[in-house]
């Protein structure tokens, strides 16, 4: 029988590659979608004919309550969040909110109108924050940095907490950071890919950065989602740390970036202090063991070829109409 899948935050990132996977797997795939100014559907836009969108917020519990209802769903992958650290700092009530309580307003609609789906909570490894022990693993102790950081591990717990007042099938996805050419322009990796293409093409010469030396382990987006899917499928629900077990500074992600479009960095790249943190996350190493023994899942795409494909992208996008 054909399985209902409702992904909240469907326009995002995430969303957007786990839509395509979904519907490649032959599922009804359902997507929330607040109400905007302008639409921003563009990273589903070539696949909006097979998907259903739901109005709603995370916000509003009537909206979600009304979702589930719509969508009645097997598999309820929550990705919508206030997503950006530097944001939380300046949003922090909004964040805690969206990020945060959020997380039990889609528990209680699921738990009401859906109590034998399963649910994906989009967990993070800002969690960790100033981590207590390297690499970390599904047992390090949560020390988190922002506002971002704590209200995503007041998500983890409340489905840790609903998984066992309910018996319900809640898995936590521990992700560390995952990009991709559809990252938003403003996380520092398409911020670097983005700068690089300009520059390239004489729209900018420079590219304004924070601190350099911040470690972090990043893999593709499109290998994440199929770790999340996969969650899903288990028997069992539980919690995963999904990650490469590399970890590279901003500053090599900026050396591989230039030298990709033949650039020096050295001669472009500024620090400017307005785009440092208050508390920063210095490094970031993930043990993805328990995914690989479980889930059988292990990611495809490499350090280098993830930069040579965001860089490659920007690069064909300004070869366009300029943008
Ligand atoms: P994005 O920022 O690209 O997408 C966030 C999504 O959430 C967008 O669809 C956005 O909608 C939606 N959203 C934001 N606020 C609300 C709201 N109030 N109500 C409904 N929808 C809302 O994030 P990613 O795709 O990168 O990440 C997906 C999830 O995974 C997030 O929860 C993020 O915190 C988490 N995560 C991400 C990691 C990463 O490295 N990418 C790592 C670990 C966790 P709109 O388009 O309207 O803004
Ligand atoms: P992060 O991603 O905070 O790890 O959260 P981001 O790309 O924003 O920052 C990574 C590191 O780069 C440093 N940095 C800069 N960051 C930005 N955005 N802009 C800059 O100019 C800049 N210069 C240096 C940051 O200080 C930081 O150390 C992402 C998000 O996707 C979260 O939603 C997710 O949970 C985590 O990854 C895992």
């Amino acid at each position: 029988m054909t399985k209902n899948a409702l992904i909240t935050g469907i326009s995002g990132q995430d969303g957007s590659y786990l839509a395509e996977l979904l519907l490649d797997k032959g599922y009804n795939v359902y997507g929330l979608l607040r109400r905007l100014s302008s639409p921003n559907t563009s990273r589903i836009d070539h696949i909006i004919d097979s998907v259903e969108l739901v109005q709603g917020d995370l916000s509003d519990q009537s909206s979600l309550d009304e979702a589930i209802r719509i969508s009645e769903p097997d598999e309820v992958y929550n990705l919508a969040a206030q997503s950006f650290v530097g944001t939380s700092w300046n949003q922090p009530v909004h964040t805690a909110d969206v990020t945060g309580i959020g997380v039990v307003r889609v528990l209680e609609a699921v738990r009401h109108f859906a109590p034998s789906a399963r649910t994906y909570q989009a967990s993070s490894s800002e969690m960790f924050g100033k981590v207590q022990e390297t690499p970390q693993t599904e047992q390090t102790k949560f020390y988190p940095r922002s506002p971002y950081g704590f209200a995503k591990v007041f998500g983890y717990w409340a489905c840790v907490n609903y998984r066992e007042s309910y018996d319900m099938h809640i898995s936590n996805g521990i992700l560390f950071n995952h990009e991709s050419p559809r990252r938003g322009i403003e996380f520092v990796t398409r911020k670097i890919t983005d700068g690089v293409a300009r520059i390239k093409n004489g729209l900018s010469d420079e590219l304004r950065l924070g601190n350099l030396d911040a470690r972090r382990d990043w893999g593709y987006a499109g290998d994440y989602v199929e770790a999340m899917w996969s969650m899903l499928q288990q028997g069992k629900p539980g919690d995963y740390v999904i990650a490469t077990g590399e970890t590279h500074s901003v500053q090599e992600f900026v050396e591989l970036a230039f030298s990709r479009a033949g650039l020096d960095w050295e001669k472009y790249v500024v620090v400017d202090p307005k785009f440092v943190r208050p508390a920063e996350v210095q490094l970031l190493l993930g043990d993805p063991s328990k995914a690989k023994e479980v889930l059988g899942w292990k990611p495809k795409i490499k350090f280098k070829e993830l930069v040579e494909m965001m860089v490659d992208a920007d690069l064909k996008r300004f070869e366009g109409p300029k943008q």
